[in-house]
């Protein structure tokens, strides 16, 4: 095993983020190929899913009187509520069909929470409850970690945040990525994410 190679985390690249799906991101679907040669090169790849429960807290659906893209506050802090999304199960919450990474190792399911939503991989939005990915990438050596998928400025970014604070070393691969960008969130998440020490590559860099 080399220990020193980076691992791969391929975050949300499911039906729900892609044109047609519940929360369709803009071009979404385009990370497919580009995420498709990238993780070719890595021996250790994990995929995330999105994966809530019908009636989810992040639901607008779940609020009545409340729109999509509104954020109130919960007892662990702001949410925005989004439209229905990766309902367990759903043809919506299945990976891209065209995403092709046979070699994975592992699929995080994060979200599942009725009551806590979780955009980034390692803890959920209560800041609090870990996920287990940090305790699974340390028993498996890993220290570096390249992220890539759906969306910059969400689930990539705040998953990138954390790395870093549990000490991994992070790279986000631009254009194997696509944003949300709701009222600036993705200038917001890269300035951020600089801050972190997380490194901005392109993927014919790797
Ligand atoms: C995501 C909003 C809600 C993401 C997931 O994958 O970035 N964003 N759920
Ligand atoms: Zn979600």
């Amino acid at each position: 095993m080399n220990a020193a190679a980076p691992a791969l985390l391929v975050i949300d690249v499911q039906n729900g983020f892609c044109t047609g799906g519940g929360l369709p991101v803009p071009d979404g679907e385009g990370v497919v190929p580009v995420i498709n040669r990238l993780a070719a090169k890595f021996a250790q790849v994990v995929l995330t899913q999105d994966w809530h429960p019908s009636g989810h807290v992040s639901f607008a659906s779940s609020h009545p009187g409340r729109q999509p893209f509104e954020t109130i506050n919960l007892d662990y802090g702001p949410q925005v509520l989004w439209p229905d999304h990766c309902v367990q199960g759903t043809r919506d919450a299945d990976f891209h069909p065209e995403l092709h990474i046979p070699h994975a190792q592992a699929i995080l399911r994060k979200g599942w929470r009725a009551g806590i939503d979780s955009y980034s991989a390692f803890f959920e939005a209560d800041r609090r409850t870990p996920t287990g990915l940090t305790g699974y990438l340390r028993e498996q050596g890993v220290r570096e970690l390249v992220l890539c998928g759906l969306a910059t400025d969400f689930c990539v970014a705040w998953s990138a945040w954390d790395a870093r604070a549990a000490g991994f070393g992070v790279t986000v691969v631009e254009d194997a990525c696509r944003a949300i960008d709701l009222d600036g969130s993705l200038d917001q998440a890269w300035t951020k994410m600089r801050a972190a020490g997380v490194r901005r590559a392109m993927s014919d860099e790797f």
